[in-house]
């Protein structure tokens, strides 16, 4: 399914690596350097960052390859040929992660909204856990204080709406913010999913559930984008909604 040819790979991962945090981009040049920073200022060992590229127009690729120089063997871009979507993005970027050996694979988006301080914690745990969920709806957790009600509502139903349709336990079923031992992703089989766009995120926490791994919910505070536009758009919503519905509906 994936068309491992449009993939070009800037870098390389030194040899003690041992966790990757892949982070998808698009339109991220106000951002990239800034996560880079507070990811490295973490003390983790064997860290690495690992970007998926849609060929950003904003120059956000070519930020990245001049990161893959200064923080060499830390810092590795994978360039698409255009915006493939979220989803593949992550495909991509997760098998190159287990390819380069990496015992720990963080993902996280790119616009700060997933705080970096917590991704320390979040690799601990995973010496207890198959999973580790960011999330913002349970107890600990929350979303930007500065949310609108109304934002904050949809937001809340459409996490929802999504763990009822497929069941899910977990409380945040959409987000983006999640860590995984590498035998947790090579269980959920990255290469036969059927969700590529928004619900990919609901879809792995589904083969999650169903495959018996452990998780572990690690509550956050989800803050809004300060640089650059989100690529979210209730098209994208709708279409990751019907989705999910005919995965639960084939699934029983
Ligand atoms: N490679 C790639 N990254 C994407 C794509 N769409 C969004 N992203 C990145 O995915 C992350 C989450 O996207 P964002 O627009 O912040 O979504 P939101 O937080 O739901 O509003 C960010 O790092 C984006 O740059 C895409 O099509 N391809
Ligand atoms: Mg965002």
């Amino acid at each position: 399914m994936l068309n491992t040819k449009q993939i070009n790979i800037r870098g390389e991962f030194r040899d003690d690596i041992t966790a990757i945090v892949v982070i998808p981009t698009f339109n991220e040049a106000d951002n990239i350097r800034t996560i880079v920073e507070q990811l490295f200022e973490q003390t983790v060992e064997g860290l690495a960052i690992l970007f998926v590229d849609d060929s950003s127009p904003d120059g956000t690729g070519e930020i990245a390859d001049a990161l893959t120089r200064e923080f060499e063997g830390q810092v590795v871009v994978a360039h698409r040929s255009g915006k493939l979507g979220l989803g593949t993005a992550y495909i991509a970027g997760f098998n190159i992660a287990l390819q380069s050996g990496a015992t720990y694979i963080v993902q996280m988006d790119c616009d700060l909204s997933h705080p970096p301080s917590e991704v320390p914690s979040m690799i601990e745990a995973l010496r207890s856990a198959d999973v580790v969920v960011g999330t913002r709806y349970s107890d600990g957790g929350s979303v930007d204080p500065n949310w609108k009600m109304s934002r904050v509502l949809l937001s809340k139903w459409a996490n929802f709406g999504i763990r009822a349709i497929l069941g899910l336990k977990v409380h945040d079923a959409t987000g983006g913010f999640k860590a995984y031992r590498r035998e947790a992703l090579e269980k959920v089989g990255l290469d036969d999913l059927t969700i590529t766009g928004f619900g990919f995120q609901a879809e792995v926490a589904f083969r999650t559930q169903k495959y018996g791994l452990t998780v572990s919910e690690h509550p956050y505070t989800f803050m809004e984008r300060t640089a650059g536009k989100s690529k979210m758009s209730m098209q994208i919503a709708i279409e990751a909604f019907w989705r999910l519905t005919l995965l639960r509906i084939k699934s029983r």
